[in-house]
């Protein structure tokens, strides 16, 4: 029987289930936790290649990420975390070891259509640290003052992979001259209606319709907010979950910080609406 544990205030995790034999009834359950939680945790699983992409694209379509280096060789809707952690002279690659972990972001908002969703299956977990942290995106604009609800409401930002720092070295060259896309910053959730910040301090070039000084005046103000908000759901990984989160109304990070030397191996997929 499926049991879902809700956390406060974000966050579920689900078990009871075997996503490769589940049926609809029970996968709405799911589906509905996750619109509500923004983020879940199926835990228990055993998949190969095929099952898990058969199992995520019950969210939406699986899209391949714009970093080729890390495609999985056999299966490029397929990313791989934690995999060619080592340079050729043994030293640690960190755009491996910490990638995602630089600070809060939402998957995508480099892309006109962002990702709806990000899923990960562990296939791998350190023996200490390592865990995701999660932020909504709902009560980031909740906690913004009125005055900056005022000032930012119908505005758009302009996003680009790596940002203002240019940090792109997992994008293959010919991947690295995409133009800026605009996303309103205060946006409605497509399908929960709620509203929210939709805001990543490491992909935003500027806002439209602000002068330099103003842009930069508002970046410190969200990025102070945005950089570290108040962590909601700190997922602590085991073998077998799967954690799926909703770009359009969360951020997260990893927290980077497990020993170098132990494995943390993900599938991960990027997930748009069909
Ligand atoms: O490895 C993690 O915990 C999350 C990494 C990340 O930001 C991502 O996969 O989008
Ligand atoms: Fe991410």
């Amino acid at each position: 029987m499926i049991e879902v544990q809700r956390m406060d205030p974000i966050g579920a995790v689900i078990t009871g289930v075997d996503v490769k034999t589940m049926d609809d009834a029970t996968f709405a359950k799911i589906y509905q936790a996750w619109l509500e939680s923004n983020v879940i945790c199926v835990r228990g699983q055993d998949l190969g290649l095929e099952e898990y992409l058969t199992y995520s694209r019950r969210f939406g379509s699986v899209s391949p990420h714009p970093s080729k280096s890390t495609w999985h060789p056999d299966c490029p809707e397929i990313t791989l975390l934690g995999v060619n952690k080592f340079k050729a002279d043994g030293t640690l690659n960190n755009d491996i070891y910490r990638r995602g972990a630089e600070g809060f972001h939402t998957d995508g908002a480099y892309d006109q259509v962002p990702f709806k969703a990000t899923q990960l299956y562990a296939l791998a977990i350190p023996s200490r640290g390592g865990d995701t942290l999660f932020s909504s995106g709902y009560a980031a604009y909740e906690a913004l003052p009125a005055r900056l609800k005022n000032r930012l409401e119908g505005r758009y930002g302009l996003f680009k992979y790596g940002g203002r720092r240019a940090k792109n070295v997992l994008l293959n060259e010919e991947d690295r001259h995409e133009k800026p896309v605009r996303h309103q910053l205060i946006q409605k959730h497509p399908e929960t209606g709620r509203t929210l910040l939709y805001y990543d301090h490491g992909k935003i070039l500027g806002i439209e319709g602000f002068d330099d000084a103003e842009t930069e005046g508002i970046f410190e103000e969200l990025g102070a907010m945005m950089i570290e908000p108040p962590c909601q759901y700190r997922h602590q990984w085991q073998k077998g979950d799967i954690v799926i989160w909703d770009n359009r109304c969360s951020y997260h990070k990893a927290a980077g910080d497990y020993p170098p030397e132990e494995d943390r191996i993900h599938w991960r997929v990027s997930i748009k609406d069909y």
